[in-house]
């Protein structure tokens, strides 16, 4: 059976692949697949009416049911939560109750998805509503002139600003994948909004309000909000004044006034997105202000419009005598309550810059009186660009299920506040397939999935994805979920195992950036040491840099004691001699060593499995996905060998990579 059927697809069209389904299976469900009938009050709403031209799409081509079918009745319900839904057969027909227009949209998708994967009618009727309320996706795309993504890494921006307001096929794709996972936000720029040289503090210019209201109108229809990033500076920036200072009345005057420009243009404008006082982004430590006393000017303007400020915790540099991971909670937990009500912190999942494994950043689940948001990173900026897979979700399980100070798992603490938000800077390009590798794919569904219910399971992520993407091929699924599920420990295993961090180099030219090893740069600063005496970074109490006093007690003390550290956590914490004998008896240089050429090794096998597929799954999207699982071999090879050279030169105190082995870096190409 060649099934799926071998098409054109490069991947353009992600999960929302809507391929006829076997006979039996339209046998058993086409005839309760009539149209859409909305509610009266609804029917000219412009997501009502997205959602009943999707079903259409999606029912016509999947089932294709007798024109008699009796049509899927929808039904406004107000005791629903927002965004909420339910669906039962009532009679001879489904209905759908939703608590507004987006639940209704994303009812349509839960429905979609039952049939995509040939769900028994009797598992159709449910009830699913978000955990979260924002759920969002940060661009870090350029403007001007560039317009290609931070640090390059991530290819071209789909946004053509120098087009808007004329708009492309593509954006409503984009806004179309995004609602079909439940996201309901996007911030279209990068958080580097103050570079000159990228130009995101345009978007505050008058000339840039109708590029912003037309992609807003194509958001609009899929119930997605925009939002941008600003700069604190922005009042200067923009030309318009010689202060940016938040307490002068003109600045507080200037950002009243451009920010209800904007609301008037769209009225449902999500909010500012601000990274201050961080790498060079201006702030308000200039004025000797903290960071709640600089965003309030700022949120007083979004305020009268219902909209959110989303204040980044990604500080450092303010406090030089503390550890760098240190940073942020000790600028912000002192700070809480002492934000407006519409501010939301923002907080990357782990204290130092979204590794391949961090511990969990102490400040998430240490602000009671301060909504928090939650930042992951769907693009792989540390996790091999677009050339590894790597599934995200099994990192972002065990981050959501870890313990926080005031409740039992992050994900609890999440969802018992009425604005909690999970951001996840976006991983989409100007690539044909959205993500350069198919499998990247998996990890924009999965954020999604999960910034809905943060208490998914990465398996059952993977599960559906590969149903929905191979169109329930079970060879093509069991493949992919296979890989899936073992790459991150994979990954970690051959460029970060036991924390070992970090060890990627900056390289001199933008798109390697934080690509390949470059150990010997980072040894011996905040980042790692490794020398004749060991390795990792010594964090314990004894090191007095007090990064464990910001940990709850219960992990406090998992953490202080190398006896007791988590395996996969331990030289973040402890700086351990060579010969230290982890759990299971190994010496830590052999485990280590050990680690780097297992794991290469299982990454190569993921080549030659996904090899096995040629014959099911001919077409662009094998063949692209070969050539990324050839490169992620390659390149795991290199940093494999490159990695036990170093640590062995290291532990034989020699801390030298021999210059046979220092010419090949750089020799495997990053995707884009
Ligand atoms: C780091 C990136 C840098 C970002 C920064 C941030 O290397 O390009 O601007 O984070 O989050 O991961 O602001």
């Amino acid at each position: 059976m060649n099934f799926p059927a071998p098409d054109n697809d490069r991947g353009q069209e992600g999960w929302l692949r809507y391929r006829p389904a076997l006979q039996e299976y339209r046998a058993l469900a086409a005839a309760r697949l009539g149209p859409l009938a909305l509610p009266h009050a609804w029917q000219d709403d412009p997501v009502a009416r997205t959602a009943a031209a999707e079903w259409e799409r999606a029912r016509q081509t999947i089932c294709a049911p007798p024109a008699e079918a009796p049509r899927v009745v929808c039904k406004a319900d107000a005791a629903l939560p927002q965004d909420a839904h339910e669906l039962h057969q009532a009679g001879d027909h489904l209905e759908l109750r939703a608590s507004n227009p987006g639940g209704l949209l994303y009812g349509i998708f839960r429905l979609i998805r039952l049939l995509q994967t040939h769900a028994a009618p009797a598992l159709w009727p449910g009830r699913d509503a978000p955990a979260l309320r924002h759920r969002l996706i940060n661009h870090w795309d350029n403007i001007h002139p560039r317009s290609d993504i931070e640090r390059g890494y991530g290819g071209r921006s789909i946004f053509h600003w120098d087009e808007l307001p004329a708009l492309r096929e593509r954006y409503y794709e984009y806004a179309r994948l995004l609602a079909s996972v439940g996201i309901n936000g996007v911030i279209l720029n990068n958080v580097n909004a103050g570079e000159p040289e990228i130009g995101g503090w345009r978007l505050l210019e008058p000339e840039f309000l109708p590029r912003l209201e037309a992609l807003a109108g194509v958001f609009r229809a899929w119930g997605v909000g925009i939002g941008i990033s600003v700069s604190f500076a922005s009042p200067v920036l923009c030309g318009e004044l010689a202060s940016d200072d938040p307490r002068d009345p003109d600045v507080i005057a200037w950002w009243a006034g451009r920010t209800r420009r904007i609301y008037e243009r769209i009225p449902d404008f999500l909010g500012y997105l601000i990274k201050a006082d961080s790498e060079g982004q201006p702030g308000p430590a200039k004025f000797g202000l903290s960071h709640a006393e600089g965003s309030r000017a700022i949120a007083a303007a979004l305020a009268p419009h219902g909209g959110r400020l989303f204040w980044r915790a990604f500080v450092y540099g303010m406090r030089d005598d503390l550890d760098l991971v240190a940073q942020p909670y000790a600028q912000f937990k002192p700070l809480d309550g002492a934000f407006p009500d519409n501010v939301s912190v923002q907080i990357k999942y782990g204290p130092r810059d979204f590794q391949p494994r961090e511990p969990l950043h102490p400040l998430l689940g240490a602000l009671e009186k301060t909504a928090t948001a939650l930042e992951l990173q769907i693009t792989q900026e540390y996790l091999g660009h677009d050339t590894h897979a790597v599934f995200l979700p099994s990192l972002w399980e065990e981050i959501l299920q870890t313990p926080v100070a005031a409740a039992p798992t992050l994900a609890a603490f999440l969802a018992r506040s009425p604005e909690a938000a999970i951001a996840g800077v976006s991983n989409v390009s100007e690539a044909a397939n959205w993500t350069g590798h198919l499998f990247a794919q998996a990890n924009l569904y999965g954020f999604g999935r999960m910034a809905w219910n943060p208490d998914l399971r990465a398996a059952q992520i993977a599960r559906e994805w590969g149903a929905l993407t191979f169109d329930n091929h079970p060879r093509a699924m069991a493949v992919a979920t296979s890989i899936l599920l073992r790459s991150h420990r994979v990954f970690v295993g051959y460029t970060a195992p036991f924390c070992l961090g970090q060890v990627h180099g900056n390289a001199d030219s933008w798109e390697r950036c934080h690509f390949d090893p470059n150990p010997a740069a980072k040894n011996g600063t905040d980042l790692f040491r490794a020398d004749a005496t060991g390795i990792g970074l010594d964090r314990s109490p004894a090191s007095g840099r007090g990064v464990l006093d910001q940990y709850p007690p219960a992990l406090r003390a998992l953490y202080a004691d190398p006896a007791t550290c988590p395996d996969e956590l331990l030289l973040w914490f402890h700086h351990l001699p060579w010969d230290w004998t982890i759990r299971d008896g190994r010496r830590l240089l052999d485990a280590l060593l050990d680690s780097y050429s297992r794991s290469a090794a299982e990454a190569a096998g993921f080549a030659e499995l996904w090899a096995t597929l040629r014959t099911v799954l001919a077409g662009p999207r094998f063949d692209d996905t070969l050539a990324k699982f050839t490169a992620q071999r390659d390149h795991a090879r290199l940093w494999a060998d490159h990695m036990t050279d170093y640590l062995t030169s290291c532990a034989a105190g020699v801390r030298a990579i021999p210059s046979d082995r220092a010419a090949w870096r750089g020799s495997v190409p990053p995707g884009r």
